[in-house]
């Protein structure tokens, strides 16, 4: 158990002790080294940026020789290596996370004691690294540490953005967005690796001739180019030697750029060019669906993929040799479809600058590439302008157009005649202006394809993939998603991972996450359920504070079921319903001031992209009701509404533990997955869910009777859209419907203007694209039986320990090990410490 492997005393430290040793004495005799030696500061007058870096130099120092060994037996062995292609990692803290995977959190608290220094100030004081939107980032950072724990050689490539996902302010309860400078104060986890730099080029055009064999050659002539370098983070794996790699690349204008021969006297000019290079790495898109068209996006994908197959070629040939043998050495996932312009670049490589031919490079393409895709929505599937395309990346175009017309050559001979499939499924959308679809690219390029939750991966067979599926069924593969315990148990809520602890074997449980299953046979244990309450009040005191001390939001942990909405604000994840329910529950206690109900705290997260109006709408009308309803003495004390501004993986840690009920509402068939639904659940809260995404397989998972579900089905949700949805019928057909939205527009949320809310409620009584209004009622009829079930405590709590008990599948560990053994082939290396 790696708490306790490193002895706690040593007598005096040595010099070797002080750099990489575990015990105490090493400890704080290495924090005041680098405290000296790095920050160049002694404890008086250091700032809380020194205390922070001096411990994160400590921490990092102690990961180290573990990264190099791993290098080592990587590189020696020619072990078969994982790359994962994602343009977001959303990383969080790293200090705590390095502290628990390295076993010496308990050690290290205690040495900071004796310097008398605040451990919970110093992890406070980093910065996180924002460099994702939401579930999908953050889903490449839980695969990063689950990787390494489970000891698959990885490496992650990616993006060094300057400015990461946008800090959220609430002002007059709209949201304001102000840019995130992580790297304002330097980043102790990433150490540059100028040498490892790569170019990057854009623009111009391709020139076609034959060598002296006769075999056609392409030259392409570039007209822009930049340079890629690479910043490396280690990713430790908790109790494991195995440390893998985090490369991600920043864009600089190229070291041998010449300004006197390109920019004759033009020295504005040259500066100009320099700060167009740097602007490709700047900054993070902060959307979660594509931006139509922005040029600066796509030179943003193609930027970090050419670094990054680049990389692998320069790896492969440094170690194994023959790139015939590329596909053997490496595997590379496709994070969604922003990485699929891989495809057309490994093709460029070999064939342009390797003379491989076609066959031959097309070959080891295939066998490379695998896809996940991650969303249903149509509006969210990428496609890029052939123009952009042509005008950026002349080659590339080739290339595809090339793929293109071999692969409708067997869609032409597979099904004769079918002159509409072959359209349908062609990499280029000739339906209005012609686009290149991102996703075809994917598949066609790739061995195996995959959803992210079992749903999700049966609805892609029978809609947007529905014609590559015919084709080749065997290709299609679900890897449910999953989420890091040692991150968002351990490091998030220590109470309970020092009960489950008791129950589920000392360190076991974090590293096999099944053995939870150990904590089932006492979910009636009236003892455990005490200490359960005791765990989550705590929990709950902790969060109510913070708000009280950041937005001013007074909630009382003690009688209040926290009840939590924490994601991205969006339509179809239906932040709406829920507002209309808390509306419903106000009217009920203004009618009835001597209604009898359990008293309920609603409180929301998440961050709305700055151009998608409505969601910054839910945003100002949540701030709104909390106004109206925390400043009322009548109902505030049954009642109260919090909107914890920036939500973000540091706030998210805060929230999971607390939560007694997470809201998991979404129109079914709409989330792909979720994944703040299993860390809710992890953390004993219950679901109150639709049959979406993974919420399905977490029901499957903690029994029906330990779940609250409500709403139409997928399959009922499309038989209604077919049918023609009418959400005025329900409108006009429910009274407390009627009665919330008219709410909504009556003024009472906006000091008395009827026009603020009208697009939101207008939107819904007439469009109402995610059947907010056809869910309603089974909502509320849902949350009224929640109510009930949260009166009786024995009974909540041992929903809660079985919820707790039941989660293993959702480990990230478990999606890894599936990622290995059923689309990538490969075995774990492992590194002893
Ligand atoms: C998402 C899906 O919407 C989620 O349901 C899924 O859990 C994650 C991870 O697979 O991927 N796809 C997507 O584009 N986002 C997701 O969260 N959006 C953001 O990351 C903002």
């Amino acid at each position: 158990a790696p708490e306790t492997e490193a002895p706690t005393e040593v007598p005096a430290a040595t010099p070797e002790h002080t750099r990489t040793g575990m015990s105490k004495a090493s400890l704080k005799q290495a924090y005041i080294d680098n405290l000296f030696y790095i920050q160049g500061r002694f404890r008086e007058v250091a700032t809380p940026h020194d205390l922070y870096m001096a411990a994160a130099f400590t921490v990092r120092d102690r990961m180290l020789d573990r990264w190099v060994k791993s290098a080592q037996v990587y590189k020696t062995s020619h072990a078969r290596t994982v790359c994962y292609l994602s343009a977001e990692y959303l990383l969080g803290p790293h200090l705590a996370n390095n502290l628990v995977n390295l076993g010496i959190s308990e050690v290290a608290r205690r040495a900071g004691e004796e310097l008398d220094l605040d451990f919970e100030a110093i992890l406070e004081e980093e910065e996180e690294p924002g460099l994702g939107n939401g579930g999908l980032g953050r889903l490449a950072a839980c695969y990063m540490d689950s990787l390494a724990t489970v000891q698959i050689p990885a490496i992650g490539y990616g993006i060094r953005y300057e400015f990461g996902i946008f800090d959220q302010d609430i002002q007059n309860g709209w949201q304001v967005e102000r840019s995130d400078t992580w790297l304002r104060n330097g980043n102790p986890w990433e150490i540059p690796r100028p040498k490892i730099s790569f170019p990057v080029r854009y623009g111009g055009h391709t020139e076609h001739s034959r060598d002296q064999a006769g075999r056609s050659r392409v030259r392409w002539v570039a007209d822009m180019v930049v340079s890629g370098v690479a910043f490396d983070t280690p990713v430790l794996g908790y109790g494991v030697g195995n440390v893998n790699l985090l490369r991600l690349w920043k864009a600089e204008a190229p070291e041998s750029f010449d300004f006197q021969v390109f920019n004759v006297g033009d020295y504005y000019g040259a500066v100009h060019a320099k700060i167009e290079a740097e602007t490709i790495s700047k900054v993070l898109y902060p959307n979660d669906e594509p931006e139509a068209g922005k040029e600066l996006r796509l030179k943003q994908q193609y930027f970090f993929v050419s670094c990054s197959i680049q990389d692998m070629i320069r790896l492969h040939l440094n170690t194994v040799g023959p790139l015939e043998t590329f596909h053997e050495k490496f595997v590379a996932q496709l994070n969604d479809t922003h990485p699929a312009i891989a495809v057309a670049e490994l093709m460029r490589l070999l064939m342009d600058d390797h003379a491989m031919p076609w066959d031959a490079a097309w070959d080891i393409t295939r066998n490379t590439f695998c896809y996940t895709n991650h969303t249903l929505l149509p509006e969210a599937l990428e496609t890029w302008s052939v123009a952009l395309f042509e005008r950026l990346l002349p080659r590339h175009l080739e290339i595809i157009y090339e793929i293109n017309r071999r692969f409708l050559d067997t869609v032409r001979v597979r099904y004769l005649g079918d002159e509409a499939r072959v359209a349908r499924m062609s990499l280029i959308d000739e339906t209005g202006g012609r686009r290149i679809r991102m996703a075809h690219l994917a598949v066609v390029g790739s061995r195996a394809v995959n959803g992210v939750a079992a749903l999700h991966s049966e609805l892609i067979k029978t809609t947007i993939l529905k014609d590559f599926y015919e084709m080749s069924p065997e290709r299609f593969h679900n890897v449910t998603n999953g989420v890091t315990p040692r991150r968002f148990i351990v490091v998030s809520n220590p109470r309970l991972a020092e009960l489950i602890t008791e129950f589920c074997g000392h360190d076991r449980w974090i590293r096999d996450l099944d053995c939870l299953r150990d904590l089932e046979e006492h979910a009636e244990d009236p003892a455990l359920q005490a200490r359960w309450r005791e765990v989550k009040t705590a929990a709950k005191q902790d969060l109510a504070l913070w708000l009280s001390q950041h937005g001013g939001v007074v909630l009382d942990p003690q009688t209040m079921m926290f009840d939590i909405q924490a994601k991205r604000m969006h339509e179809y994840k239906r932040q709406h319903l829920n507002v209309l329910h808390i509306i419903r529950v106000y009217q009920r206690l203004k009618q009835n001031p001597n209604l009898g109900m359990v008293p309920r705290a609603f409180i929301f997260g998440g961050k709305a992209a700055p151009g998608y109006y409505m969601a910054k709408l839910m945003i100002k009308l949540i701030n709104s009701v909390a106004e109206v309803i925390n400043n009322d003495p009548q109902v505030n004390g049954f009642i109260r509404v919090a909107f914890m501004a920036d939500f973000n993986v540091k706030n998210g840690q805060r929230l999971y533990p607390a939560a007694d009920l997470s809201e998991q509402i979404s129109l079914a068939g709409k989330e792909a997955s979720g994944t703040g639904n299993m860390k809710f659940s992890m953390n004993g809260a219950l679901t109150v869910g639709t049959l979406d995404g993974a919420n399905i397989e977490i029901r499957d998972e903690v029994g029906a009777e330990n779940f609250f579900l409500f709403g139409m089905t997928a399959e009922e949700v499309r038989r209604k859209q077919a049918e023609g949805y009418r959400p005025w019928d329900y409108y006009h057909g429910d009274d407390e419907l009627r009665s919330d939205i008219d709410l909504v527009t009556s003024g009472l949320f906006s000091h008395g203007d009827t026009n603020l809310f009208r697009p939101l409620a207008d939107h819904l009584i007439n469009q109402d694209p995610f059947m907010v209004l056809a869910d309603y009622r089974a909502y509320l009829n849902c949350q009224d039986r929640i109510s009930e079930v949260y009166d009786r405590p024995a009974e909540w709590d041992r929903m809660s320990i079985l919820n707790v008990a039941r989660m293993g599948k959702f480990s990230s560990d478990r999606s890894i090990r599936d990622y290995a053994e059923r689309i990538w082939g490969i075995e774990p290396k492992p590194i002893g410490i």
